[in-house]
């Protein structure tokens, strides 16, 4: 699906199955996670944009580029819910059941590049995710940095590029599986992640 699209929003599906992401994520999280919470955000943004037409046109990403320009009334309602769509539209493509490895190509060559290795580039991604404060999330950036915003906010906000990858911290993405253990869950998501999405992201 395409996380960039216009009012009225619409949940996307899961490009696999609930329970295909197995021991790494259960099938309960991803139907709470996707189907409450996803759905929740993409519910409240409508909501917000419903009341603002002039904003009913633009996409997705222009309304989170633009948030200064948004209407008080609803422009954190835009933020924290047009933000929670995003993101989560892309969270569910950065992983797949076939997921895991290590990226090839360009893109694990400018990784290397800019971390040293691979395992370094994973140890300061999961530090970062380990140092979010609450909720909140972490990227990778084109330029390779490593960033971490909090709640729904997202680079994109900031005047940023677009992420090639983000993890979800919530503890509402880990909870029933992982209780308070969020270093067990960051462990377990490396193995799920689609890094053939990612690179595709990277190609542009
Ligand atoms: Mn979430």
């Amino acid at each position: 699906m395409n996380a960039s699209n216009n009012y009225p929003f619409t949940l996307p599906d899961l490009p696999y199955g609930y329970d295909d992401l197995g021991e790494h994520i259960s099938g309960d999280i991803m139907r709470l996670h996707h189907d409450k919470h996803h759905n929740a955000y993409v519910d409240k943004l409508n909501e917000a944009v419903v009341s603002a037409p002039a904003l009913q046109g633009l996409p997705l990403v222009s309304l989170l580029r633009n948030l200064a320009t948004i209407p008080d009334e609803v422009r954190t309602a835009v933020r924290n819910n047009g933000g929670g769509h995003y993101n989560h539209s892309l969270f569910w493509q950065w992983m797949s059941p076939q997921g895991g490895g290590e990226p090839g190509g360009e893109l694990g060559e400018q990784i290397v590049r800019a971390h040293g290795s691979y395992q370094q580039f994973v140890d300061t991604f999961s530090q970062k995710a380990l140092g979010v404060f609450g909720s909140g999330w972490v990227w990778l950036q084109p330029d390779m940095t490593i960033v971490t915003t909090p709640n729904q906010d997202n680079p994109v906000m900031q005047g940023g590029d677009e992420p090639l990858l983000g993890l979800d911290v919530w503890e509402h993405a880990y909870y029933l599986d992982y209780q308070n253990r969020r270093a067990d869950y960051v462990k377990a998501w490396w193995d799920v992640v689609n890094w053939q999405f990612v690179e595709e992201r990277y190609k542009g």
